[in-house]
């Protein structure tokens, strides 16, 4: 699915969450508003505000977060699985690559190969294809 198009209907479908997006393509394609951070710079770090945020509000809290981002800190899944926050949720927006910096490939699928058949989750993190055009 195109990344865009994704992002614009999660935004639209949890009207009343808080969305924290990763940087590059990401905080390009998520709208501005007062109800969408965007952690800009520090690669990873999404999901380690997220679960900061989780803890101190009742709100339903999104992380999206890339592939490239969350192999860079994917620790913080050890983090948010001792903690379980309910309210907490964590997508990885799969391209298998660093679209944002000129598209160069990395090692996500072998990842992706340990969530077994259905491809969809790893440590706790649901994941997306997307492609951005
Ligand atoms: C520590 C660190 N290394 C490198 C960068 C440069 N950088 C910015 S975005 C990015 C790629 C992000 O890839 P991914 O999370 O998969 O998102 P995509 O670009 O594919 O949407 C890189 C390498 C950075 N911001 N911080
Ligand atoms: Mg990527």
């Amino acid at each position: 699915m195109n990344q865009k198009k994704y992002l614009l209907t999660l935004f639209a479908r949890n009207k009343k969450a808080i969305i924290i997006g990763s940087l590059g393509t990401i905080s390009k394609d998520l709208p501005d508003d007062k109800r969408v951070i965007k952690v800009k710079g520090a690669m990873g770090c999404a999901i380690g505000v997220g679960l900061g945020y989780a803890l101190g509000t009742k709100k339903k809290v999104i992380v999206v977060i890339g592939d490239g981002a969350f192999l860079m800190k994917m620790g913080s899944m050890a983090t948010i699985l001792a903690h379980k926050p309910k309210n907490l949720r964590v997508i990885i927006l799969n391209n298998d690559c660093y679209a944002s910096t000129g598209g160069q490939k990395i090692n996500f699928y072998a990842l992706r190969a340990l969530s077994g058949k259905s491809n969809h989750r790893i440590c706790g993190a649901e994941i997306k294809r997307v492609s951005q055009s």
